[in-house]
């Protein structure tokens, strides 16, 4: 597999690994979407154990209003964190 195809399959692996944690296996409840930045991006909630941080964050995602998160609202959440880090680098390149 090429590094993308990789990363594609990564990101579906990982979603999958914490949606099958209770009930419906292809969606993320809050509970499960807190575990999952809790331990696979860690930095991105640094300001918090903060309780409103993971509210926030979910009511964001759930776009469609369902309380859950499926894969689609996983992904663009991905693909925006992305383009944050691309553009962080990007600054950081050119100083
Ligand atoms: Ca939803």
């Amino acid at each position: 597999m090429s590094q993308l195809e990789t990363a594609m399959g990564m990101t579906i692996a990982v979603f999958d690994q914490y949606a099958k944690t209770d009930g419906n296996r292809q969606t993320l409840t809050k509970a499960e979407l807190k575990t999952l930045l809790e331990k696979e991006l860690p930095n991105f909630l640094s300001s918090g154990k903060d309780k409103d941080a993971i509210d926030k964050v979910f009511k964001n995602l759930d776009e469609n209003g369902d309380s859950q998160v499926d894969f689609k609202e996983f992904v663009i959440f991905v693909a925006a964190l992305t383009c944050c880090c691309h553009k962080y680098f990007e600054q950081k390149a050119a100083k």
